[in-house]
């Protein structure tokens, strides 16, 4: 993927409404529930499915068809924007068919074809980024800044209950080994899909979006919430940055970026470590007070992420992130560091849809961005879910 965030405040931008970075301060979530209104759409299908945990209900839902636009085609199709000058945005607002008040264990998402089977690059199909938003629960305040600076979190407008992007991304609540940990989806909390996809086929094609999650009903006794936050390497930097967005150091193909002062806000578990970073990154690594907690390596190529560029050569793509699902038990004042990574001569970054200029996030944003040379611009994430042990509500 790359600009997941973005394409959400995007519209917002176009909208013309002032942009908002920070997600408390939550004017955005009621631009987007206005902008939502009324999009809720049932599935096209639910099926059940065998669960890993006895005790679970498993099914799988499948909403659509989607259009996706061609890379020759100048429809306009889609419901939200795209980062990508040759991608299509879908945006809407899942309907009451899925289920709330439940505690969520696991959950995958996908894009699917007409034959229901999981578009890749095999079928010249990119997922920029597919994430499904609980727009009611903002990311939990579990980490702060020890130089004085609020700390900036990746905008979005809520918390990322499942998702992922050109990497492989499960999410997985539960932490059997520590404590009991699931994901709690409130009663009637707005859920927004949010697919951005580019289609370097030369037609328009229709795809599915499809969410396959396991939970147990409403909130078990003595069940911590987790939640994914996704923290930034710049989240207590000083000065002008969007939180997330990496500004490619100018003649660098090689480099490393170092937070600084951030820290634990209260006593947590900590655990499902996992770094987001687009076509470049090397690794992220996390550290609590000086250990290494997950080191997020970035796994390019496999089958469905290789590609060919618009001149023919043969692209990798990250795969996956390596994941750490570990737990650890985190107190208050703990210290947070987080590395990235970047070999851009090794991983050459991702080249737009329709080949070649515009930059990756279009007139408005690319050049703020340094995203001028038709290159997808770089990231640098950490996503760690969060329990927090003394919840205060
Ligand atoms: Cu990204």
């Amino acid at each position: 993927m790359k600009t997941s965030i973005l394409s959400l405040l995007l519209p917002v931008l176009a909208n013309g409404a002032a942009v908002q970075l920070e997600p408390r301060q939550s004017g955005m979530m009621d631009m987007l529930k206005g902008m939502t209104k009324g999009m809720a759409t049932k599935a096209y299908k639910i099926e059940p499915l065998t669960p890993r945990n006895p005790a679970a209900k498993r099914i799988r839902m499948t909403w659509g068809p989607l259009k996706l636009r061609g890379a020759n085609s100048t429809t306009k199709v889609g419901s939200g924007m795209s980062m990508d000058p040759g991608g299509t945005g879908h945006n809407f607002l899942v309907d009451t068919d899925f289920p709330t008040d439940v505690t969520l264990l696991d959950g995958v998402v996908e894009v699917q074809g007409m034959d229901f089977k999981r578009v890749t690059l095999d079928q010249n199909v990119y997922t920029h980024h597919y994430l499904v938003y609980d727009l009611m629960k903002p990311q939990k305040p579990s980490f702060t800044c020890a130089n004085g600076k609020s700390i900036s979190y990746v905008p979005i407008p809520g918390t990322v209950v499942l998702g992922g992007a050109a990497e492989d991304a499960e999410a997985h609540y539960a932490t059997p080994t520590m404590k009991k940990t699931g994901y709690y989806v409130k009663k009637d909390t707005p859920i927004l899909m949010n697919l951005d996809v580019v289609n370097y086929n030369p037609a328009d094609i229709d795809v599915y979006a499809s969410a396959d999650i396991e939970y147990i009903p409403g909130k078990p006794e003595g069940m911590l919430d987790a939640s994914p936050v996704f923290v930034p390497v710049s989240a207590c930097d000083k000065g002008m940055v969007i939180p997330g967005i990496v500004m490619t150091p100018k003649g660098q193909n090689k480099f490393t970026l170092n937070s600084t002062s951030i820290i634990a806000s209260e006593d947590s578990l900590m655990f499902m470590f996992r770094g987001h970073m687009h076509d470049g990154g090397s690794n992220i690594e996390v550290k609590i007070n000086d250990k290494v907690a997950c080191n997020s390596k970035a796994i390019y190529g496999g089958p469905g992420h290789v590609g060919k560029t618009h001149d023919g050569k043969s692209w990798e793509t990250i795969g996956a992130m390596v994941t750490c699902p570990e737990g650890v038990m985190v107190k208050k004042g703990d210290k947070i560091d987080i590395q990235a990574n970047y070999d851009l001569l090794a991983h050459p970054a991702r080249e737009a849809g329709h080949g070649h200029g515009g930059g990756m996030l279009g007139g408005m944003l690319g050049g703020l961005l340094g995203g001028g040379d038709g290159m997808a611009e770089q990231m640098a994430v950490s996503i760690i879910y969060v329990a927090p042990l003394n919840p205060k509500a």
